[in-house]
């Protein structure tokens, strides 16, 4: 049925898929050569990471695009659709919401390296830099989780994955801030603008979370715009900032 189908992926998403994939992909090439030109080999660990975690997220859009990295699961709450002329349950012919998968592994890998992007910058002590990547682990697994759950019991992992979020907000505004600013007021000033513009837009993760996965709300076509841009954002965008930021920082203050 062809207003049924409508509801999963289309063919434009899949358009805007390889596009971001072509973004990611680039970026990360785009990283290593600005590494390689602008840094001897002891200081690109910025600029590797970034390209990294870009390289990763194109893997998973090139997943995503070929329409791959997804599950059906049942859902609780149905969106209504029209058939023909009438509005039906579109749960009684199609109870499930294809759920991606596919970001969830992209984020294990990538949003660790977007903190440590962050925290290498501060000399934060090696502790506390584990339990952030550990909270960011737990947080992006329990939304996993949460996200293959086809009761209201989802929205427990939900709030085990957002304590774990605000963990991690503590951790990046109090001691990390506190030990940047022990490195200069030029390596402070540049953590804190990051680190502000990495908490503002991974807050706007969990929001489409409870309207995709969650809620199941809006459509996975409308996720995948949503997730795309934020996903641009928050990788590319933001390690392009960052690095360009912190060139006019002296690394050997870091020790590396
Ligand atoms: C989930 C659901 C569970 C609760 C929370 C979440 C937060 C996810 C975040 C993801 C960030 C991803 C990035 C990807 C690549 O750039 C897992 C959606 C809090 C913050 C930055």
């Amino acid at each position: 049925n062809p207003t049924v189908a409508n509801i999963d992926i289309t063919t434009a998403a899949s358009d805007w898929l390889w596009a971001v994939f072509a973004v990611m992909a680039l970026s990360a090439i785009v990283l290593l050569v600005l590494g390689h030109a602008t840094r001897p080999i002891g200081e690109r660990a910025f600029h590797e990471l970034a390209a990294a975690l870009c390289f990763t997220a194109s893997i998973a859009y090139y997943s995503m695009a070929s329409d791959l990295g997804a599950t059906a699961v049942p859902v609780e709450f149905i969106r209504g659709g029209t058939l023909g002329e009438n509005w039906v349950d579109v749960g009684v012919l199609r109870p499930t919401r294809s759920i991606w998968y596919a970001r969830y592994i992209d984020w294990t890998i990538t949003t660790p390296l977007l903190l440590l992007e962050l925290a290498l910058t501060t000399a934060l002590p090696l502790s506390q830099v584990f339990g952030l990547i550990f909270f960011d682990i737990v947080m992006i697994i329990t939304g996993l989780l949460g996200a293959l759950t086809p009761t209201r019991y989802k929205w427990g992992f939900f709030t085990f994955g957002c304590v774990a979020m605000l963990w991690i907000f503590w951790v990046l505004a109090v001691p990390a801030r506190k030990s940047a600013s022990h490195l200069g007021t030029d390596f402070h000033r540049t953590y804190t603008s990051s680190a502000l513009m990495l908490c503002v837009l991974w807050l706007v993760y969990p929001v489409i979370w409870a309207v995709c996965d969650g809620g199941n709300v809006i459509t996975p076509t409308s996720e995948m715009v949503a997730y795309g841009v934020l996903d641009l954002l928050a990788k590319p965008v933001f390690s392009f900032i960052h690095v360009m930021q912190l060139s006019r920082l002296d690394y050997a203050r870091l020790g590396m």
